[in-house]
């Protein structure tokens, strides 16, 4: 676990600078509804909202990362983040068995809201995941009731105390499985003023006491349902990182990645490669037309 930090930008503030992720944005739906979240972008636990990714099928995502690689020898992570959840669309297991195949070196990383990550673990680490990410807002049901709106487990749709029991209870279940198996994890946790702030640091340290290797607090960008909410100031979110800092190492070089970023952290695209990509897109069009 101690060689896969050293590379992976997002674990690793010393390997951001060196080294580099892509993703792939493969997972358009989503199995929960946070207050926060505008359905038409990409997923706002792990992505800069207000941004929108065209989805790939399995073989442009596929293509795609052997171009990447091929030409940017930075590129070590290979993640997921959506547009929506990456565990509630099949494709994700495929592109990453099809990733792995081709590049066993490459880390592969998952950015989940966790809800799936009990039932869909095993799949996950057979189809080569390495790293992951898993956003916890709350402790509390009646917290994270303020945060969800709604939760759609095995076909049924859950909402109040009942989706917000199921969700916390099957992220910290899949927290503590996806750490006992090995993976490398991080905690997200979106820093909303007056709704989750008093229980952050109870957040931090039972993710610590799990063995999650670092959290990444990010400020809530008002919108949807929260749009008037105020965001954490720099100095709050300076505070909030210093009082968590002594459960769990905090990461404070997170960019809000797009969910088809690429690149170093910072990147959005090189433009180069998308030119490539597009003119592979077309090229790909005219062979399945
Ligand atoms: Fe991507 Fe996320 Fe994996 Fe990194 S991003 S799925 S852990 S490879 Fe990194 Fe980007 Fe911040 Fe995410 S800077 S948004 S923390
Ligand atoms: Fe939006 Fe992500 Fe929440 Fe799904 S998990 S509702 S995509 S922020």
């Amino acid at each position: 676990m101690k060689d896969i930090i050293k590379i992976h930008p997002c674990f690793s503030r010393e390997a951001h600078h060196k080294y580099g992720r892509m993703h792939l944005s493969v997972a358009p739906a989503c199995n929960i509804q946070c207050r926060y979240c505008i359905r038409k972008y990409d997923c706002a636990n792990e992505s800069r909202p207000g941004v929108s990714s065209r989805v790939l099928s399995v073989d442009e995502a596929a293509e795609r990362v052997h171009v990447a690689v091929t030409r940017d020898e930075r590129i070590k992570v290979v993640g997921i983040a959506g547009p929506g959840d990456p565990l509630a669309n099949h494709v994700t297991f495929e592109v990453m068995r099809a990733v792995n195949k081709e590049f066993p070196d490459l880390i592969l990383c998952i950015s989940t809201n966790g809800l799936l990550l009990p039932d869909k673990l095993n799949e996950l680490l057979e189809a080569g995941l390495r790293s992951l990410t898993i956003t916890i807002n709350a402790i509390s049901p009646e917290t994270a009731e303020k945060i969800y709106s709604m939760v759609t487990y095995k076909n049924i749709i859950y909402r109040g105390g009942e989706a917000a029991n199921l969700l916390l209870k099957n992220q910290w279940l899949g927290l503590k499985m996806a750490v006992e198996s090995g993976l490398l994890v991080k905690v997200n946790t979106i820093y909303m003023p007056g709704i989750n702030d008093s229980e952050i640091p109870e957040i931090a340290r039972l993710a610590g006491n799990i063995g999650a290797s670092i959290m990444n607090i990010t400020s809530i960008i008002p919108q949807a349902e929260f749009k008037n909410l105020k965001p954490p100031s720099y100095e709050m979110m300076a505070k909030m990182r210093q009082r968590c800092s002594q459960y769990i190492p905090q990461m404070t070089h997170c960019k809000q990645c797009r969910a088809d970023a690429l690149g170093a952290l910072g990147e959005d695209k090189d433009m180069e490669l998308e030119m490539l990509f597009a003119k592979i897109g077309d090229e790909y069009t005219e062979m399945v037309i």
